[in-house]
């Protein structure tokens, strides 16, 4: 049978709109009940799809677009980061690769934000002490934390959510200090009243707190080696809610447990949904914040990606380069 439009394969839940949206436009398979596909149900589905939508959830490696059937030309991830899928390797085989940048962005500076303040305030801590019935009430010396204004942040990775996240921070009063492949232009130094470090180094080694906001690719997994994590204060907080792999999770653990940095807030780890037992006893003794992936989890946002990725299957399957093809020299 001759198929009348191409297909494309959702691979989890999207918004009630978005999947409304895509059902009216393309020929849709969607994944009713939202169960992450194992490897062979992506494999079935890269077979038979013209576009396949994947997920941060979805690991699409060399082997899987290596398999993929010949209808197969467009992966339009629902997601900014494309570390799940293996670009080279599409693009080898011809297969263009969308993401779904700049829709997720004030809402990841927001949970940055919030993951700075709940660690530097004790803000989860706290929280629980009321519905635990165990308030005895107010004291000078009781849950103290520690101020933010007037510290120094050292954002690494000055690229959209790296400048929302430094534009919330200013308005906090930190100061702003960052590191990245290429200095940013002077207006936006300016504006955000930020000094380069070039020397990742020699940031790591003056901050106050430090924020993860680069992309995971090969050049920046474990950036934050044990011998980087080492050159920071005792003092310091660390915060990530880019990816897991960039910082070494092990030897961040061994840190912590051994007072030598002040404490965590991680949104984003490095075998999701895995979390080492060691950071949830952490957690559990207020040392640091752990979210279960959140940074761009609003209903908003999700719808805007939604739109993003039906725009970048129109155009493509329009004969048109869609909007936001991933190349490989952006890596
Ligand atoms: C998304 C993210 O929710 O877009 C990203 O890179 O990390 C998340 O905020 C996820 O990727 C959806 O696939």
């Amino acid at each position: 049978m001759v198929r009348k439009r191409p297909l494309v394969v959702v691979t989890r839940k999207l918004p009630e709109v978005v999947e409304t949206r895509m059902c009216e436009l393309f020929d849709t398979r969607l994944n009713e009940t939202d169960a992450p596909m194992s490897g062979v149900d992506l494999a079935e589905a890269m077979s038979s799809a013209d576009v396949l939508v994947p997920t941060v959830t979805d690991r699409i490696d060399r082997k899987l677009i290596e398999g993929a059937g010949e209808r197969l030309k467009l992966i339009a991830n629902f997601g900014n980061g494309v570390d799940n899928i293996d670009v080279a390797a599409a693009i080898e085989r011809g297969i263009t690769v969308t993401n779904t940048p700049g829709v997720l962005t004030e809402d990841t500076a927001d949970m940055t934000m919030a993951l700075i303040l709940s660690v530097a305030r004790r803000i989860v801590e706290g929280a629980s002490v009321i519905p635990s019935g165990e308030w005895g009430g107010w004291s000078p010396t009781w849950m103290l934390g520690s101020r933010i204004t007037g510290k120094r942040l050292g954002i690494i990775g000055m690229g959209r959510i790296g400048q929302a996240v430094a534009r919330r921070a200013k308005a906090f009063g930190l100061s702003i200090h960052y590191h990245n492949r290429r200095r940013v232009a002077a207006s936006i130094e300016e504006q955000l009243e930020a000094t380069y470090w070039e020397s990742l180094d020699q940031m790591l080694a003056r901050m106050d707190i430090v924020s993860v906001n680069c992309p995971h690719t090969p050049g920046t997994y474990h950036l934050l080696s044990a011998r980087r994590l080492k050159l920071m204060r005792p003092t310091t907080i660390l915060v990530n809610t880019a990816r897991g792999e960039i910082i070494d999770t092990a030897a961040l653990v061994q840190m912590l447990e051994r007072n030598e940095l002040a404490g965590a807030g991680l949104d984003v780890f490095e075998h999701e949904p895995a979390v080492p037992t060691k950071l949830v006893r952490l957690a559990k003794a207020g040392k640091v914040t752990l979210l279960p992936h959140m940074g761009s989890a609003t209903q908003e946002g999700r719808i805007d990606m939604g739109e993003k990725v039906i725009v970048n299957v129109k155009a493509f399957l329009d004969g048109h380069r869609p909007p936001d093809r991933v190349l490989p020299s952006m890596l």
